[in-house]
């Protein structure tokens, strides 16, 4: 896939051959990458349904005043635990083998959010921030990786989002000026996937228009990173394929004492042999 591009004194060029490489190159150095025609729409419009359901479901178990006092107002967290259908979007083979490339073999599902943004209403999620939040500092290595799943059109005036490229490589936030010069928003057809560093700042776009926005966020991060809720100890004593209890953390679980730990750790030896 190299092309043949006019250049003098370069001794050392990265070449790349499929997608893969394509992503992996945009992720590392812009800290972002798009993906179109990941999901067919009728798949999209389910999905909404479901995030619609799911979230009055949330809304009535801890009362939209409470959400309200949270900034949680329409975000749907962790739908895949209410729907199985939501376990689609981290076990996509182009999400998991990105992830792969970005985080190294281990990693786990730190969390799936799902952003629903109304027309005429700030999302508290329209705010910049980092997906590991209240983290200046970086990494030689990435920490986390997210797909985020657009489930409708992302246009500008129904809020698209906005990413600042580069910056999970910053360990302090930029100025506004900078900012605002820089930012760009990420316009994407139904059923795209932006994929970025968690570190990478970004937010959502205001929507304007007079339709709901949709999207999922689904992040993963090496195990050394908690989740964001407890997901393993939900799955704990099911039967499921090795690479889901991974994803799902049940096998990077915190050993419950010295003897568990050391159990672990043999039948890790014994598997292996
Ligand atoms: O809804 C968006 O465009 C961005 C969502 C977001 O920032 C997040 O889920 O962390």
């Amino acid at each position: 896939m190299t092309q043949n591009m006019k250049s003098y004194g370069i001794t050392n060029q990265i070449e790349f051959s499929n997608k893969i490489d394509f992503h992996v190159e945009n992720i590392k150095i812009k800290g972002f990458s798009i993906e179109k025609n990941v999901l067919d729409s009728t798949f999209c419009d389910k999905l909404n349904q479901k995030l619609e359901t799911i979230y009055q479901r949330q809304e009535e178990e801890f009362g939209k005043e409470n959400l309200a006092a949270l900034d949680e107002l329409d975000m749907v967290r962790m739908p895949f635990l209410e729907d199985e259908l939501f376990f689609e979007l981290f076990t996509n083979e182009l999400s998991l083998e990105l992830a792969e490339r970005i985080l190294g073999k281990a990693f786990q599902l730190h969390l799936q959010n799902g952003v629903i943004n109304r027309p005429q209403k700030e999302h508290h999620q329209t705010s910049w921030h980092r997906d590991l939040p209240y983290q200046d500092w970086t990494s030689s290595k990435s920490l986390g990786f997210n797909a985020f799943y657009c489930l409708t059109d992302f246009t500008i005036t129904n809020g698209a989002t906005f990413v600042l490229p580069y910056s999970h490589r910053l360990d302090y936030f930029p100025s506004s000026e900078f900012v605002k010069e820089n930012q760009i928003q990420i316009t994407a057809p139904k059923g795209s996937v932006l994929f970025f560093d968690s570190m990478l700042y970004h937010r959502a776009g205001i929507n304007s228009s007079d339709a709901v926005r949709y999207g999922i966020n689904t992040m993963f991060v090496v195990p050394i990173i908690k989740q964001q809720v407890d997901i393993a100890s939900q799955f704990e004593g099911k039967s499921l394929s090795p690479k889901l209890k991974e994803l799902l953390g049940v096998t990077y679980q915190v050993p419950t004492n010295v003897k568990d730990f050391r159990e672990r750790r043999l039948n890790k030896i014994t598997l292996h042999k």
